[in-house]
């Protein structure tokens, strides 16, 4: 039986919860909503999300949301290698990770790609961003450092749960770089690879999984 996923383009909770089920093998019904026309806010979303917040993910009667619960949902119905680990210490390394990106590196690639994707008239975007470097620098030289012997941030031969969570917000990072607010700033991002070689590798271990294109924001596609 397949699966719903709500999702909006260019979410990066969403986009984890799309990698995993493709990399779980999980069959679903897409549902992507704009956030332009506010479809998370409209009443038949939010009958099934009274939060208003994508991801969501139905299966049956059964709705699930917050997108690390809904990959854990997605590991518990599909095939393959387990994404939060089978031994003790798998699953350790698992939440060690995940919970580096969810109460770390989130909050500091946020602070760095917000005001650039989202630059406001008025707003100094640059100088928000450049205030944010050293923090979110910080946070990029240990999955730098871990990434030097494995090809995961868990080790082991297949991506886990925390792969998939952190690679939609650096893929904000690049996202954030290319627009017109972060002209002229000495960013130390272009190309990955010549400031975060491992990093570079390992975003492109993902962008090889069967399925990525699927994933990918549709509205990052038009620029
Ligand atoms: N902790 C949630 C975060 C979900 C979230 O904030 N989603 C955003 C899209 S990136 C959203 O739907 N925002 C709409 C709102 O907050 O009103 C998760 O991991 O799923």
């Amino acid at each position: 039986m397949s699966v719903e996923i709500y999702w909006g383009s260019g979410s990066p909770f969403a986009w984890r919860v799309l990698l995993a089920a493709e990399v779980k093998g999980v069959p679903y019904t897409s549902h992507l909503l704009s956030f332009q026309a506010r479809d998370h806010k409209a009443p038949a979303f939010l009958a099934i999300n009274p939060r208003g917040k994508v991801p969501v993910l139905k299966d049956g009667d059964r709705v699930v949301t917050e997108s690390m619960a809904i990959m854990h949902h997605l590991d518990a119905i599909g095939g393959g290698p387990s994404l939060f680990g089978t031994t003790a210490d798998e699953r350790t390394a698992v939440w060690e990770w995940s919970s580096r990106i969810l109460y770390d590196l989130e909050e500091a690639v946020d602070a760095f790609t917000r005001p650039l994707i989202f630059a406001k008239p008025g707003s100094n975007p640059g100088e928000a961003a450049m205030a944010a470097l050293p923090r979110l620098q910080a946070e990029l030289a240990g999955f730098e450092a871990v990434l030097a012997d494995r090809k995961w941030l868990c080790d082991g031969d297949a991506p886990s749960a925390a792969d998939l969570a952190a690679f939609p917000f650096l893929m904000n990072i690049g996202r954030a770089v290319g627009k017109d607010a972060a002209r002229g700033l000495e960013l130390p991002f272009t190309p990955l690879s010549a400031h975060y070689p491992n990093l570079a590798a390992w975003q492109a271990r993902i962008e090889a999984l069967p399925g990525y294109e699927r994933t990918y924001p549709p509205h990052w596609r038009e620029g």
